[in-house]
């Protein structure tokens, strides 16, 4: 036990309260299975964290300090009881309570359902932050929603992606979690707004005709060895009350059970769309009522501390991940206008030194627009705000750029060209004090390519805040052996400062450290080996290169440019008589949005390359493909130690950062990728000589843009690649059936390769094969890995929060 920690830990109490929640799981020792185990652990630790999470709330110090309110519509937590046993500091002592009661406590883990309450980048990256801003003990809370259901379920039918709904609470509850009740707000939505004539003046005001009362659920963020714990806020929409009494005693039974329909539908489930912007009511409605209640929220906390409006500024900022909360904006400004009664330009002064934006990406069909007409029906005094926070803006454009006709249109809140469109992008940059962008290439990007005016009008507001995870799970836990073999070297206060790492370098050519290091690889990927055996029936030799690309399917992300790759190995060990490699097994794991027809050819395409690959005897065990099905955080806590080869091949210029990339680095995994996102900064602290880049750069595609690009040339130039996309045609893969991989194919011919895959492929085959020789020195590749390891400590997500508090927040830590 740390001395650092509180609580000393009392082993019969514990054992005591773990069989008080046995009982009201209604069992017995004698009687409880592993799940009731696992359950009546987590409550009885819940149980400390609840009240570590009340006592922090209430703390002086922390009222009275400057606060984070992290407004996300995600936050991909993954499991909780074995990373907060972490925090805790209990983990051993825990284990061994768990051993008496005659199981194991990994076992016991395996039985917590992920939280899923995320798509990927975006909500993982919110998580990190919660857990970094708690083991720093800046003050912080997180807001979101609590979707009854998470990211769906993956399985897979003949190759083809089957989605199932994510019941993750079901059925006896999530033990982490505490509603509080005394806490909820109410939220309105459609209605119109009524003109108030009040002692010679007028105001406005809206009156909705729906409210939905904001419920919420509580989750404990625990700082490591902090004894701090935070709350994880997430909204559930249920109805006021449950029936409309004054239309029940009408006997309109139908019509009062409505609203009670309509509150249950809000928070149901989580859109499952990445990068992608759907336009649907319904996800508006969400949005709104997580930025509605979140506002009302912090609101309450800023006036019960005693705190006057005016100083909002210096007690909250409110950070939005993406736009998707920015309607906060509007809604802040209704309240200070509306409800508090202040000028225009004191609401405007407060709100805009409250509010920062992160944009996450530059793909333009993810930059979320809403119709104001539908805006203007959900939300018809938010309409009116937004409008006059235009107006006035485009005042301050106009007397800037005279006369710009132009430069009034790009940046104007409004796009008229067409059905009239609120640009959300827009308004989070007007509304708010600092914006930044997420690795350094992309917020040069945003700059140079996205907001050029905005730059040049507001200098300096557009800032780069580079990415991190918290090493506390993507090394701590879910590498233990590599852990405890770091700790030998440096000692165990790495994960708290994960820039002493860079004391591991000077083992990089230490033989018997390169041994040990090796040796833990060697038995996470045993651990992988087991798992794909176990679940998949697929036997793997843990000699061969474990080559891993793991994250959303998306076209930008080119998962079919490593297929095209497979399928050239493929190629080649069955018509080349003379062509030898080094063993390979290439891991894929992602889940394609449900309504996104390309991404799911692409698994398709996948997982018949596999089957036909697995199944040829002449392959042997040189080359096998496995595509994990339903990806999520706790499989992300298997594979990622395993991995010697980390795929990161986006086309130069999207993947905004990144962090599998971090992940999969600090775990000993050498990346091979484009100079896209973070690898370019990955690249910078790890050197040139322990990295495989290749393919154009950003420079390099919009020159091949600019000269004009022709995939068919590719295509006839080069051999191998024409053998390769022909096998997607005929029915190597699909025998009996060929043309099944036709929308692959024609994906980067037909439709001409938006993503330059062919154009990148003669370079990519070129680094995977440095890749193969290099694997054969296991020196080398020790070396190597090691080095990885040793220089990523920049990319600890503390270092990104301590980024955004020194930059952008000007937070004090509190420390209990
Ligand atoms: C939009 C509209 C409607 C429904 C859902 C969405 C939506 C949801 C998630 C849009 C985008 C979403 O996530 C984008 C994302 O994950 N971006 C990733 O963010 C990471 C953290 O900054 C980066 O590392 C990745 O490069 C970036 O792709």
């Amino acid at each position: 036990m740390t001395p650092k920690q509180q609580h000393a830990f009392d082993k019969s109490a514990f054992k005591a309260s773990m069989t008080q929640h046995l009982t009201q799981l209604g069992r017995t020792p004698e009687t409880a299975e592993m799940r009731d185990w696992y359950l009546a652990l987590g409550r009885a630790l819940a149980e400390h964290t609840t009240s570590d999470l009340v006592a922090t709330e209430n703390d002086l110090a922390i009222k009275q300090a400057k606060s984070v309110n992290y407004l996300s519509l995600e936050f991909l937590i993954g499991r909780l009881t074995g990373n907060n046993l972490i925090s805790m500091g209990l983990y051993d002592e825990i284990a061994a309570v768990v051993s008496e009661f005659g199981f194991g406590l990994t076992d016991l883990l395996e039985q917590e359902r992920d939280p899923s309450l995320g798509n990927g980048g975006l909500g993982r990256l919110a998580a990190c932050f919660m857990d970094s801003l708690a083991a720093q003990q800046y003050p912080a809370v997180g807001y979101g929603l609590h979707y009854e259901y998470g990211l769906f379920r993956q399985s897979f039918k003949d190759g083809a992606q089957q989605e199932a709904p994510d019941a993750w609470r079901e059925p006896e509850g999530y033990p982490w979690e505490v509603v509080r009740p005394d806490l909820a707000q109410t939220v309105g939505f459609y209605g119109h707004v009524a003109v108030i004539e009040e002692n010679g003046h007028t105001r406005r005001e809206w009156v909705p005709s729906l409210h939905i009362q904001a419920m919420p659920w509580d989750l404990p963020i625990v700082g490591y060895q902090s004894n701090t714990v935070y709350p994880l806020r997430l909204w559930e929409g249920r109805a006021l009350t449950p029936f409309a009494l004054d239309a029940f005693n009408d006997g309109d039974y139908t019509r009062a059970q409505q609203a009670a329909i309509d509150a249950g539908n809000l928070t149901k489930v989580l859109y499952p769309n990445d990068n992608h912007d759907a336009g649907k009511t319904l996800r508006l409605m969400q949005q709104y009522f997580h930025s509605a209640a979140s506002v009302g929220d912090i609101l309450r906390r800023h006036l019960d501390a005693g705190h006057p409006l005016a100083a909002l500024p210096d007690y909250e900022t409110i950070q939005l991940n993406d736009t998707h909360p920015t309607i906060a904006i509007p809604e802040l400004m209704r309240v200070l206008l509306d409800e508090h009664h202040l000028s225009w330009d004191d609401a405007w002064s407060i709100s805009s030194q409250t509010f920062a934006y992160t944009n996450h990406t530059l793909l333009p069909e993810a930059l979320e627009t809403w119709s104001e007409s539908l805006m203007a029906n959900l939300l018809p005094r938010h309409m009116e705000i937004i409008f006059e926070i235009n107006h006035r803006f485009l005042q301050d454009v106009a007397a800037k750029w005279p006369g710009d006709v132009r430069k009034q249109q790009v940046l104007s809140v409004i796009d008229d060209q067409g059905e009239r469109m609120v640009r959300m992008a827009n308004l989070c940059v007007i509304g708010s004090y600092a914006v930044n962008g997420v690795a350094a290439l992309h917020s040069e990007l945003v700059k140079r390519d996205l907001f050029p005016e905005f730059d040049a009008l507001y200098p300096g507001r557009i800032q780069n805040v580079t990415n991190g995870i918290t090493p506390r799970r993507w090394l701590k836990f879910c590498n233990p052996d590599l852990s405890a073999l770091i700790s030998e070297k440096i000692g165990d206060q790495w994960p708290a400062h994960l820039e002493q790492l860079e004391q591991i370098a000077q083992y990089a050519d230490d033989k018997a450290f390169q041994k040990a290091f090796m040796a833990v690889k060697k038995r996470n990927k045993q651990r992988l080996a087991d798992w794909v055996k176990t679940h998949l029936d697929i036997t793997l030799n843990t000699d061969a290169i474990f080559d891993v690309q793991i994250k959303r399917l998306h076209e930008y992300k080119r998962q079919h440019l490593n297929l095209l790759h497979v399928i050239s190995l493929y190629h080649r060990l069955i018509h080349e008589p003379n062509f030898d490699m080094t063993p390979r097994v290439v891991f894929f794991a992602a889940k394609a949005a449900p309504g996104y027809a390309l991404a799911k050819s692409i698994i398709f395409a996948i997982n018949k390359v596999a089957e036909t690959i697995n199944n040829d005897p002449r392959v042997g065990d040189k080359l096998k493909v496995v595509f994990i099905p339903d990806y999520r955080v706790s499989m992300a806590e298997i594979i990622i130690p395993a991995a010697d080869v980390s795929e990161q091949i986006s086309m130069a210029g999207k993947e905004a950062s990144g962090t599998g990339n971090m992940k999969m680095a600090l775990n000993g995994a050498l990346t091979i990728g484009t100079m896209d996102g973070a690898n370019v900064e990955i690249r910078e602290e790890v050197g040139d000589d322990n990295i495989y880049i290749f393919g154009l750069d950003v420079e390099g595609v919009n020159a091949l843009r600019e000269k004009g690009y022709h995939p068919d040339h590719e295509y006839h130039q080069q051999p191998l690649l024409k053998a390769s996309l022909d096998s997607l045609l005929d029915d190597t893969f699909t025998p009996g059936h060929p043309g099944l991989l036709r929308p692959v194919f024609d994906s980067v011919m037909a439709s001409g390769d938006p993503y330059l895959c062919l154009a990148d492929f003669a370079d990519y085959v070129r680094a995977h094969n440095q890749i193969d020789s290099d694997y054969r020195d296991s020196t080398l590749w020790a070396h190597k890995a090691i080095l990885n390891t040793a220089l990523v400590g920049k990319f600890s997500s503390d270092r990104s929060i301590r980024d955004y508090v020194t930059n952008i927040w000007q937070l004090k830590a509190v420390k209990r």
